[in-house]
């Protein structure tokens, strides 16, 4: 006679290793295999994005011997799965009693306990975890379609996506591996921004659009050889339509995912200026010329070309920020970029709200260089999908190399400031190879 009770599963089914064999093995005994495959958006707010699409994983998962369907969990908590399907049982390794998985496997009980469902749980093999090794996995893999694809993903995936500057591969590679984990919490940063403030910064130059792009690229490059986050490429002006096409070519193919264009135009520089020094803003036609021209250029499907709008820092008000996000993504810009130097983060909110009206998915992007009181939560809430922490690396990393400099000269040796200092035993540890 068949076994006709049902048991539930679920799994990323990102690295298939054999902890999932032996849980799948044990469900098995009782009763017909449900799997639900946690998609993307399932797992982007907890934990970082799998290596492969869901389409991928879904279909190794029903590929393997013992699974008798795999569906798909939308949700990070199980229970709405659960309610819906109402297995008899629940099966699940043990690790998840504590840590930020324990409000998951309440729950779920309550939502057993409904209708008399039962967890399992079973002891979690202790010698190999997803986690872990996604972590060696990402170590060597880096591959530019996969790393390119991530930003669309991680867009379609997650509220708000948090990019942080890398201006080199050590500053990409601390940031790639940071995490901040809670009971209630799992954050991370989702990819990096190539700044051309840091960049310029790293090489002792103005931010006037000196360094030349295979300067740039072959940074990036650099930072791709050690990470696997995705990457949005600040790409100042664009330069002339006809360099333009070229920029977004070569970044492309490189597995950039995004570059971002300022409608500005002659000598730029910093936006953070703003007026206090001679900038002009690009004619909106014109610009948004450059927005198509660059994106029937691309190579790729999942390449995104994001316009960045100044008329705040220009003081051009907010009529005309508004006139030209729309002339932009009616052009073909894949997002919008608004940009701001007020402490106060109110025109950057009244945007927001402005710009949904007509744009309710269009991709918006901050950076909250000089409105830092506010919490990322909130300009998610006020519509915007990415926000990027442009600067601050470079600002750490010169601080403290200043500071370090002074006290070396005034105290006459190095003592004094070495409790500030990373050991060189940790530094040792912490590049990947280095024995
Ligand atoms: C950069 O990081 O280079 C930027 C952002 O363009 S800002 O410096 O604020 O203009
Ligand atoms: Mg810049």
């Amino acid at each position: 006679m068949q076994n006709k009770k049902t048991v539930y599963l679920g799994v990323s089914g990102d690295f298939i290793h054999h902890g999932i064999i032996n849980i799948i093995n044990e469900a098995q005994k009782y009763g017909t295999l449900i799997i639900g495959c946690l998609n993307d958006k399932a797992l982007a707010e907890h934990k970082r994005l799998p290596y492969l699409t869901y389409e991928k994983r879904k279909k190794i998962l029903e590929n393997i011997k013992g699974v008798d369907t795999v569906i798909e969990q939308s949700d990070w908590d199980y229970s709405v799965n659960i309610k819906k399907l109402k297995p008899d049982y629940l099966i699940h390794g043990d690790d998840w009693k504590s840590g930020p998985q324990a409000l998951v496997r309440e729950n779920s009980k309550k939502a057993l306990e409904e209708y008399g469902g039962q967890l399992i749980e079973i002891q979690y093999t202790k010698d190999v975890s997803t986690s872990s090794l996604s972590e060696d996995y990402y170590k060597n893999r880096g591959a530019p379609e996969i790393r390119k694809g991530m930003l669309r993903r991680l867009i379609k995936s997650k509220k708000t996506i948090r990019i942080i500057e890398a201006h080199s591969p050590i500053s990409a590679l601390i940031s790639e591996k940071m995490h901040y984990i809670s009971d209630k919490v799992n954050r991370q940063f989702d990819g990096f921004w190539s700044s051309s403030l840091t960049d310029s910064t790293e090489m002792g130059k103005p931010d006037i659009e000196l360094l030349d792009l295979s300067h740039r690229a072959k940074n990036i490059s650099d930072i791709f050889e050690v990470t696997s986050k995705p990457m949005i490429v600040d790409l100042d002006t664009g330069g002339l339509p006809e360099h333009f096409i070229h920029s977004v070519n070569r970044l492309d193919r490189l597995g950039v995912s995004a570059v971002i264009i300022e409608d500005k135009t002659g000598l730029k520089k910093n936006s953070l200026f703003g007026n206090e020094v001679e900038q002009t803003q690009a004619d909106m036609n014109e610009f948004a010329n450059k927005i198509k021209i660059g994106k029937n250029s691309q190579i790729s499907q999942d390449f995104m070309i994001i316009a960045r709008i100044e008329s705040l820092i220009l003081e051009k008000g907010m009529n005309d920020a508004l006139k030209r996000a729309n002339k932009y993504v009616k052009c073909g810009a894949d997002g919008i970029m608004i940009h701001s130097r007020q402490k106060n983060p109110d025109e950057i909110l009244e945007f927001g709200k402005k710009f949904r009206v007509n744009f309710p998915d269009v991709p918006l992007i901050c950076v909250p260089s000089s409105f830092n009181e506010i919490y990322s939560d909130d300009l998610s809430n006020a519509g915007f999908n990415i926000i990027i922490y442009a600067n601050q690396l470079m600002r750490a990393s010169y601080k403290a190399m200043y500071d370090t400099a002074y006290s070396i000269l005034k105290h006459n040796r190095s003592k004094e400031i070495e409790n500030k200092l990373i050991s060189i035993k940790e530094i040792l540890k912490l590049i990947p190879g280095t024995e």
